[in-house]
Parts: C-alpha cells; structure tokens; sequence
C-alpha cells in the first residue's frame, strides 16, 4: 500500500542524515457527497410533507408505497436529529402520526463518484429508525447490521474505507429496516446523517531538526523507475513527491533522500 511506500521513505531518510522527525503527508479532502435524510444538496432542512428525492423507497410490504420518500414530522417518541437531518418514510405515509405495514422497507440512495490514482474514498454515518435496521450496504457489501431504534439520538454508525466497495460510476447505498407489528398507531421511518469523502493521499512527508534544501524522490518499483528533485524554499520543512511529478501507484516503493543542514 501507499502507507508502506511513505514509511520506506522515512527510513531511508533517517539512514541517510541520522535524524529523528521525519514525518508523512498529511492527507487532504477534497470533495464529498452528503448523504443525510431530510435535507437538500447545501444541507438545508427539506420542509416536512414534501419529497426527499434523493432517498426512494425501492421495496416495500403489501399495502405500503414505493417512491421518493417522504420527509415527516417525528412521532413524539422519536429522537430530533435536527439540524443534521430529517426523518424519512414511504411517499403515503405523510407524518409520524401515521401507521404502515409492519415488514421490510428497503431506502436507497444513489450518488456518483470518480474513482482516481491516489484518491481515496470513505463513507460514514449514523442513523436511526422504527423500528430496526437490519441491513446498511454500499453496493451490495454490507456496512451495519442489527441496529436501528428511535428512542435515544443516533443509536448506530457505520464507517468504510474498504475501497473494493466503491465503483466508479453511479454507486447505491441501500439500507432495510423493519416496522414490526403492533397494535394501534404503528408508524415506520428512517434517519441518516453521513456522507462519502474523497481524501487524497500524497507521498511526500516533512522534517524536524533539519533545514531541508534538496529531496530525491524515487519510484524504485522495478515496473517503474522515476526520479524527481524537489528544491525545497528556504524555510519550508514539507514537501509533496506527486505534486512535484513523481507517478505513484499503490504498492509501489518510495525511497526519499532528504539533504539539509542541521539546526
Ligand atoms: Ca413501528
């Protein structure tokens, strides 16, 4: 993996000057995609009784609706997940003050990202619901399972950054919740707060204890051999080999030579 090339890196660079300090780059995010219930595109309250249409109900029990979900007041009983988010149900069930079939209810969301050398993905939320979840998938490869509830905030979370479960392209987040049967008023739904971040990881790193002037970078990957010369500004202790030309691929070997004068 990456890590390992920037960890061969400080190595080399320790051996080579006999300092302490060496240190990676930090990792950078530079886009995502909210994923949260109840709120638009900027992350804005979606007013109640209308559509959330980037949340559908994709399978429901005998006698419930399919569709763009619906954005509800909570049940008394629910937990506010305000100003995160909003609550979501089936397009007929209208608040929650309103009984659906007890069953399976299947939410998706669908989002696009662009998968790219050096760029890393990672998905994650909390979220809640009535009754239970049974299952939160990314493309088919499951998150969270067992979880749910509405009576405290935010009761289950799930994080990935499994990269084998993105695709590049459209990519579907389906989570299943169960209404289980009840007597008198029994109302489903379902609350996400999250998102999908991209994070690119340079390979380069930064030093203490010495005033860098000059750093090799080398791709020592037998498949790929580059070299680059980063010139380092007076003063400047960091330094990125990707940003300066060197190309990388995951798994490949970083070896880093670092000349400067001690402080
Ligand atoms: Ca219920």
């Amino acid at each position: 993996m990456r890590m390992q090339g920037i960890i061969r890196g400080m190595v080399v660079g320790l051996l080579t000057l006999g300092i302490l300090g060496i240190q990676t780059t930090v990792a950078q995010v530079i886009n995502g995609v909210l994923l949260s219930t109840g709120v638009d595109a900027s992350g804005d309250l979606i007013s109640f009784g209308t559509l959330d249409d980037d949340w559908r109900v994709v399978t429901a029990p005998v006698g419930a609706s399919t569709g763009d979900a619906r954005v509800i007041s909570p049940l008394v009983t629910w937990f506010n997940p305000e100003p995160s988010a909003r609550w979501i149900s089936t397009p007929s069930q209208m608040t929650g003050q309103e009984s659906s079939p007890a069953g399976d209810y299947t939410y998706e969301r669908q989002f696009v990202i662009a998968k790219a050398s050096g760029t890393k993905f990672e998905i994650s939320g909390s979220y809640g619901s009535d009754n239970t979840t049974l299952k939160v998938l990314l493309n088919g490869n499951l998150l969270a399972m067992n979880g749910g509830g509405f009576t405290v905030p935010w009761p289950s979370s799930f994080f990935s950054d499994n990269q084998d479960f993105f695709v590049d392209g459209p990519n579907t987040l389906q989570v299943i919740v169960n209404n289980a049967p009840g007597e008198g008023l029994n109302p489903t739904g379902f609350v996400m707060r999250g998102s999908v971040v991209a994070v690119v990881e340079g390979v380069g790193g930064s030093v203490a204890g010495i005033s860098p002037t000059k750093v090799i970078c080398e791709n020592v990957s037998q498949r790929r051999h580059t070299v680059v010369e980063v010139v380092l500004a007076p003063g400047a202790r960091s330094w990125d080999c990707e940003a300066a030309g060197l190309v990388v691929s995951p798994g490949d070997t970083i070896k880093q030579t670092v000349t400067g004068t001690a402080d």
